[in-house]
């Protein structure tokens, strides 16, 4: 069993509180409505990023009933590669716990660890889709070969079966045929994490409270992993030190010529 973090090995997810302080949660917090706010005016560069609440009920329209698609065009479900959109996303990402509590769970060094992709999943109030039961092992945008990778849940307001919160299945990352009955829905509070071993079992109902749920999902990996599918986000497979040296203690501003590192 692993030493380093038991509840993870165990369960296949695991809380992780405080990622975020208060101040830096309102950061994220404003960075993110910041992107909503340019989809619904329009905005060339966030829309070429997003899946839209109309454009995913166009899809699958049994994962969110009873809405009417024309009314959500321009509301967000998706905003993908958020720092390539926003690059002071990166420095709030330069964050030491989250870097560190990643690595025990992965069982690596903090070296070792790296990033694959973000984004932005919204349920917004009464509109919010559901997320179909799924092991992120099996996805075709950014997985690796032997399933070392992470997916880190991080809510910008608390979230629970109340407001479209993330099921998971309990020991499912063992359990092939774990049955979706035995899901739980942790509470998560705002700027902690919810972390997704990527062979478990997790989705989720649709959202039609009141309540915002915006979430921003961060999957790690590690650097020696082969990778089976690999998407293009800035800063994909960057290492902690990359976004510590580079953006830690400032936000970067492209305008005065700061150039994200590549990776090669
Ligand atoms: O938005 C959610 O509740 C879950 C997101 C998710 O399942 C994922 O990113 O793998």
């Amino acid at each position: 069993m692993s030493q380093r973090h038991p509840e993870y090995f165990v369960h296949g997810y695991a809380l992780v509180p405080e990622i975020f302080d208060s101040s830096e949660l309102h950061i994220l917090q404003q960075l993110a409505n910041g992107l909503v706010t340019r989809h619904r005016s329009g905005d060339p560069k966030v829309c070429a990023n997003t899946l839209s609440i109309a454009a995913a009920f166009r899809a699958q329209p049994e994962r969110n009933p009873g809405i009417e698609p024309a009314q959500w065009e321009r509301e967000p479900f998706i905003i993908s590669d958020l720092v390539a959109i926003e690059p002071r996303f990166a420095t709030l990402f330069a964050n030491e716990r989250m870097w560190r509590s990643v690595a025990e769970m992965l069982e690596c060094s903090v070296a070792e660890v790296v990033f694959h992709f973000c984004n932005l999943t919204r349920k917004p109030p009464m509109a919010g889709p559901a997320i179909s039961w799924h092991r992120d092992a099996k996805n075709t945008y950014f997985a690796a070969e032997d399933g070392r990778t992470l997916r880190l849940l991080i809510p910008l307001q608390s979230m629970s079966t109340s407001n479209g919160g993330t099921g998971v299945v309990p020991r499912s990352h063992r359990e092939k045929d774990a049955a979706i009955d035995n899901a739980i829905w942790p509470t998560v509070c705002a700027g902690s994490g919810l972390a997704i071993h990527s062979e478990t079992l997790h989705g989720g109902s649709a959202n039609r409270s009141g309540q915002e749920r915006d979430i921003i999902v961060i999957q790690f990996g590690w650097r020696s992993s082969c990778l089976r599918f690999q998407a293009q986000n800035v800063l994909s497979l960057a290492s902690f030190e990359s976004f510590r040296v580079f953006f830690g203690d400032r936000l970067p501003d492209e305008s005065q010529g700061d150039r994200f590192p590549t990776v090669t």
